[in-house]
């Protein structure tokens, strides 16, 4: 398996700083929380840690334990409509579970690397 998380740096692995609210939980709508987290994809699962607010850099926070994650198998991902956010760089990812999510960063080209991934990772999981 290509995307394997037993594979360190396989292409299937991305991970960053990004902005993160749920929007629905279990098919219900839920009160908005933007977080900034420590985003990372690893084969079909979707991670999020906390921003350490004392730590002045990102490192370690991925060893950190995640704060929540997803699965990506049967889900969705699209660049939001205008309606889901005011913010710029929005993407809409819909699990299977009944989870939706959004996920912004104000850089327009590290959003639409995430697009990619999680689009990949989206239809790689396809499969299994
Ligand atoms: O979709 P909404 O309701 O316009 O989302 C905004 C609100 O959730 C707001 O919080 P409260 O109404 O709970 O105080 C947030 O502070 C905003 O960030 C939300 O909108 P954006 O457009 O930032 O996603």
């Amino acid at each position: 398996d290509p995307c394997s998380p037993k594979r360190p740096h396989s292409p299937c692995e991305k991970s960053g700083p990004l902005n993160v609210t749920k929007i629905t939980e279990h098919g219900k709508k839920v009160r908005k929380n933007w977080t900034s987290s420590w985003t990372l994809l690893q084969g079909s699962q979707l991670s999020f840690a906390k921003n350490q607010a004392a730590s002045s850099s990102w490192f370690g926070s991925h060893l950190s334990k995640p704060e929540f994650s997803v699965d990506l198998r049967g889900a969705t991902v699209e660049k939001a409509s205008k309606d889901k956010s005011s913010r710029k760089h929005v993407l809409e990812v819909k699990t299977r579970r009944g989870t939706e999510l959004l996920i912004q960063s104000d850089s327009e080209s590290i959003i639409n690397e995430w697009f990619k991934a999680l689009t990949e990772a989206i239809n790689m999981n396809a499969w299994e």
